[in-house]
C-alpha cells in the first residue's frame, strides 16, 4: 500500500523519482509552484514541454489529465505536470481535482516511479479552499492503487496547508 506522508516546504528542493506540477494548459511555464519548477529546474523542461505541444498536445493539456518530462535540474527522475481546475461555486469541478492526483499517479506507475512528491493542486493561483482540496488529495492517493508508488509525500507550502492535509488524513486514515 501507498504510504502518505506530509512536509512542510517548497516542492522544488524535495527528492523524489516524480515531482508533480500544478501547471496550466498551456504546458508553458505560469506561477505558483509551476514558476518555481521551471526557475529551479531550468530550460530543459520548457524545451520539453514545448515539444510536447508541437507533437502530442498541440491544443494543449486536457484539465485533469497528466504528461511527464524530464526534472531537469531538480532533484527527481520526472516532473509529471498535470493541469487542476479552477474552483468554481457554480460547477462542482471536484472530480477533474481527483483526476490530476489520479492521472499523475497512473504516469508516475507507468516511469515505474517509487516515490512521487505533489503540491495541493489548484488550491492556489486556482482559488480551490484548501480544506476542500485536502480532502480530495487524500481521498484520492487512498483509493488509487499505484504499485511500485510506495510513497505520496505532500509538500505544503504553509501552516494552513499543512494543518488541512494533517486534518484530512486524520479523518481518512
Ligand atoms: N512548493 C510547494 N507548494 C507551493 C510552492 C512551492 N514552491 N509554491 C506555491 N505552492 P499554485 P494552482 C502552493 O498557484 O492553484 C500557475 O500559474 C500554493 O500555496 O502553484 O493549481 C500555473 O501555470 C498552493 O497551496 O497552483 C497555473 O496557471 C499550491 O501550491 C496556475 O498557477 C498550488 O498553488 C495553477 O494554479
Amino acid at each position: 500500500m501507498t504510504e502518505i506522508k506530509l512536509v512542510r516546504g517548497d516542492i522544488t528542493r524535495q527528492q523524489a523519482d516524480a515531482i508533480v506540477n500544478a501547471a496550466n494548459s498551456s504546458l508553458l511555464g505560469g506561477g505558483g509552484v509551476d514558476g518555481a519548477i521551471h526557475r529551479r529546474g531550468g530550460p530543459e523542461i520548457l524545451a520539453e514541454c514545448r515539444a510536447l505541444r508541437a507533437s502530442r498536445y498541440g491544443t494543449g493539456l486536457r484539465t485533469g489529465q497528466a504528461v511527464a518530462t524530464t526534472a531537469g535540474r531538480l532533484d527527481a527522475d520526472h516532473v509529471i505536470h498535470t493541469v487542476g481546475p479552477v474552483w468554481s461555486r457554480q460547477e462542482d469541478r471536484s472530480e477533474l481535482l481527483a483526476s490530476c492526483y489520479r492521472e499523475s499517479l497512473r504516469v508516475a506507475q507507468e516511469l515505474g516511479a517509487r516515490t512521487v512528491a505533489f503540491p495541493a493542486i489548484s488550491t492556489g493561483i486556482y482559488g480551490w479552499p484548501m480544506d476542500d482540496g485536502a480532502r480530495i488529495a487524500i481521498r484520492t492517493v487512498r483509493e488509487t492503487a499505484a504499485a511500485p508508488v510506495g510513497e505520496v509525500r505532500f509538500v505544503l507550502f504553509d501552516e494552513q496547508a499543512y494543518s488541512e492535509f494533517e486534518s484530512a488524513l486524520a479523518a481518512q486514515g
